[in-house]
């Protein structure tokens, strides 16, 4: 069997697949390559995001999607190229899309399924914030060649064969897992390469960073006020982007909790759990945090519809536990 080789700091998105596939004899390479499609789309997004000031891409199209959100034209824009980049790229029997009300069937031979959100924080786009791309991968349960399933989506986020995300930021970064790691790729365009930048990302057990939208105060439950409270009292820092992944990817760095709760306005929380707190979780645990929807670990409750909405507390071990013990 061929030698395997550590990879270093510095090795490209391509060879770092490669290199874990050899760990894995009977891997046939389908995983491998639906990465490598989900990087390339990402590839021409940063691209278009890079550029969204420049072309008439900004701004809303004066339509709404499933959850009744504006739809920005860069979001459609990225769940067009990231739908047509798992399409060609063949691995993929079925997508779920934030922007897309049902399920889009691809190739019923194929065995995986993904869950994104094509462009997560859209409503930053027009003010130069960071917005990011998350996706979760199934492996259908149903046969090949068998009609795709809701059973085959709507499985508990502990089944994600792999999760991740890419945040389009000062640096465009690729973050994931596969259930043995979390590994960051910073894309090199004078290469147009992802490249290994962040091994092994390890998410701080403590830290002094809460994410919440503390304009909601009036409408969280106690224990969310009682907990922002002790925060403050431990002098802790706010910092909320009002970007998920932005929120997210500082907290993994430097440790933190982001919090999205659920309120008055909002009775199941406003993140998606299929596409957002999966995704993430996904990643939380694999990197030694912890993320719950506030009584239950987030990748142990079972969808029962595509986009079902959860509360979302996330992030650092420690502080997750902290918040959580606020609430009965
Ligand atoms: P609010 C963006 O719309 C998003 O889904 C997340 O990226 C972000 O963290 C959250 O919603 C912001 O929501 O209600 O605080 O504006």
């Amino acid at each position: 069997m061929q030698k395997i080789i550590a990879p270093s700091i510095g090795t490209t998105l391509d060879r770092f697949i490669k290199n874990r596939q050899l760990h894995f004899p009977y891997a046939t390479g389908e995983l491998s390559q639906l990465l490598q499609d989900i990087a390339l789309a990402c590839k021409i997004l940063n691209r278009d995001v890079n550029k969204a000031g420049l072309v008439d891409i900004n701004g809303d199209l004066g339509n709404f999607n499933i959850q009744g959100e504006a739809q920005q034209k860069l979001d459609v824009i990225a769940d067009d190229r990231m739908i047509r980049a798992l399409t060609n790229g063949g691995q993929v029997c079925a997508i779920l899309s934030e922007e897309r009300d049902e399920l889009i069937e691809v190739n019923n031979e194929s065995h995986y399924i993904v869950a994104m959100d094509p462009l997560d924080g859209s409503s930053n786009i027009d003010v130069g914030v960071s917005i990011g791309t998350i996706f979760s991968i199934y492996r259908r349960l149903s046969e090949p060649g068998e009609p795709v399933n809701t059973k085959d989506v709507l499985q508990k986020g502990k089944n994600q064969i792999a999760a991740g995300y890419v945040l389009y930021g000062s640096s465009t970064m690729l973050v994931y897992t596969t259930g043995y790691g979390v590994n960051g790729f910073t894309y090199e365009p004078s290469l147009g390469e992802f490249v290994l930048s962040h091994q092994n990302i390890r998410s701080p057990e403590n830290g002094k960073i809460y994410s919440i939208n503390e304009g909601g105060y009036r409408s969280f439950e106690n224990p969310i006020r009682e907990y922002i409270n002790f925060c403050k009292d431990q002098k802790y820092s706010a910092r909320y982007v009002g970007s998920l992944v932005s929120d997210f990817h500082r907290n993994l760095i430097k440790g933190g909790i982001y919090i999205y709760p659920k309120s008055n306005q909002a009775p199941h929380g406003k993140l998606r759990l299929m596409y957002e707190a999966n995704a993430l979780a996904f990643i939380a645990e694999q990197s030694g945090g912890m993320a719950s929807d506030g009584c239950t670990r987030i990748m142990e409750i079972q969808p029962i519809e595509f986009h079902q909405r959860s509360p979302l507390f996330i992030g650092s071990k420690n502080m997750v536990i902290k918040a959580l013990s606020y609430i009965d």
